[in-house]
């Protein structure tokens, strides 16, 4: 099994959560406000997935309308035991846990039962499960709720499985290596008759870090492993290829090896749009002591998209009525702009590589004032709309809108036809929106990437390529034709 320098899951996929069954591997990411949420993938190699099922099918019974897309479901854990599946997660309401879950099947493509809430407080829930078969949840409270300043720690509770309940006492584990904020994303692991408590520390930005602590008993005391950081990007230059890179979760092969997952950045010109992405990194062991990535090289440079190809179509806060016949994409009219924070009509792709290209062919909606676009969007106040428009003369128009911090810029604008083959391609560098006509594009405006990426938009997650239709109930679908999303060749000609 060699390790990939390049995400094995590209696009906003953070926050990675795995385990094994057999021969296959399942992995868990948060999606946010994204729905359907939680896309379960399945594996055989830990660098090739396949999208199975997702755990929550059904966004209205966690309640996502009204969100920030960045909040909403965090930080999942999935395990196996005794032949059930259990994934943990919280929702997050203006960027602080508000609620934990807990869902169960015996298939991991599915059904998944409805979220079982959980009396727990904290972001990033795991669960353990000892040689005993007993099963501890642990979770982390950030520094706010503990002390005003200085770390935050990582607590445990014992989860009775049958009832989905916590029970017994809690246990405080720790409170990191690194004496700074957020220590976060605990899984426990037994090694060598030892007790391995994995954290990440630093936040999710540059100084992302992976650190450990050991106990001879689940319940503690844990010592810090003086090694710690055990994985980081933070020492690297900020010109490195790839950032931000920490939150692991471990797992065994069937071989007896040991692999991490871990998350990632790739950046270009000190920015990403692609969101956090999935790696995968070995791990030797020192006894009970994980080494993280041992020789040079395994997580970069990166260059070109992920291994899997799988196509996840969400929308955000609430999945919009469509279908697909082929290419062809039909979708319900919504009355939410895409500034709101309501239920849209939008639907669209994780953005997995810097060169990107998606197309679709849109008929001018038949009404005035109503708008079909093509959207590059990384959150309600961070997107662009390719829009086309019908003019009151009954003509049609193209503009090309970027909202940015509560206000619409107009990028461009283009007498368009009745119907248009609209198109936004990137190289990573720029996004550049336009039309195809026969055989040529006529582009209508670019903008600067580092405008849609997270180090200028903020938030958690990526840029999502997609179609929406701006409308009332009244409107009819629109069908966007032979839609094609792909890797971006330079295609020449200037806005
Ligand atoms: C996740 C936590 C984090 O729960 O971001 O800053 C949260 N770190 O580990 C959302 O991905």
């Amino acid at each position: 099994m060699d390790v990939p320098a390049h995400p094995v899951l590209a696009g906003c996929h953070p926050d990675p959560s795995v385990c094994r069954v057999g021969e296959h591997f399942y992995l868990v990411t948060s999606t946010f406000t994204y729905v359907p949420g939680l896309p379960v993938h399945r594996s055989i190699d830990l660098v090739a997935w396949e999208l199975v099922g997702h755990v929550l099918t059904d966004a209205s019974a966690i309640g996502l309308d009204g969100l920030d897309v960045s909040d909403g479901v965090w930080a999942p854990t999935i395990r196996h035991h005794d032949g059930t599946f259990y994934v943990v997660f919280t929702v997050a309401v203006e960027r602080r846990a508000a609620c934990t879950y807990v869902c169960t099947a015996t298939d991991a493509a599915g059904p998944w039962s409805a979220p079982v809430p959980l009396d727990a407080h904290g972001i990033d829930p795991s669960l353990f499960f000892d040689d005993d078969g007993r099963c501890w949840f642990t979770a982390a409270r950030d520094a706010v709720s503990v002390h005003a300043t200085g770390p935050g720690e990582l607590w445990m509770r014992e989860l009775d499985v049958a009832a989905l309940r916590l029970v017994g006492p809690e246990y405080v584990l720790w409170h990191g290596a690194l004496a700074g904020q957020w220590v976060e994303a605990p899984h426990l692991y037994r090694r060598d008759g030892r007790y391995v408590l994995i954290a990440a520390e630093g936040g999710t930005e540059r100084n992302h870090a992976v650190t450990a602590a050991y106990a001879d008993a689940v319940t503690g005391p844990y010592s810090t492993d003086p090694r710690s950081p055990l994985l980081t990007h933070r020492h690297l230059s900020p010109h490195h290829p790839v950032q931000n890179v920490g939150h692991v979760d471990l797992v065994d092969t069937a071989d007896g090896r040991t692999l991490a997952v871990a998350l990632g950045v790739r950046l270009l010109d000190g920015c990403h749009v692609l969101g956090r992405e999935t790696f995968v990194v070995p791990v030797d062991w020192d006894d009970h002591r994980p080494v993280f990535a041992a020789g040079l090289g395994r997580l970069g440079p990166i260059d070109g998209a992920g291994v899997s190809e799988e196509r996840d179509w969400v929308g955000v806060r609430d999945l919009p009525a469509h279908s697909w016949a082929g290419d062809d994409l039909t979708l319900s009219a919504g009355p939410h702009p895409l500034s709101e924070r309501g239920r849209m009509s939008f639907v669209g792709l994780r953005q997995d590589r810097h060169d990107a290209v998606l197309e679709g062919t849109i008929d001018t909606p038949r009404g005035g004032g109503r708008a079909r676009a093509l959207v590059a969007f990384q959150h309600q106040d961070r997107f662009v709309a390719h829009t086309l428009l019908r003019n009151e003369d009954g003509s049609s128009r193209i503009e090309t809108v970027l909202w940015a911090d509560g206000a619409p810029i107009v990028l461009g604008t283009a007498a368009g036809h009745e119907s248009e083959r609209l198109l936004v391609e990137t190289d990573g560098r720029r996004y550049r929106f336009g039309a195809r006509r026969d055989g040529a594009i006529r582009w209508t405006a670019q903008l600067a990437a580092r405008l849609l990426s997270t180090e200028d938009a903020g938030g958690f997650v990526g840029v999502l390529l997609g179609f929406s239709n701006l409308g009332d109930d009244r409107d009819e679908p629109a069908v966007i034709r032979d839609v094609r999303y792909g890797t971006a060749t330079a295609e020449a000609g200037d806005p």
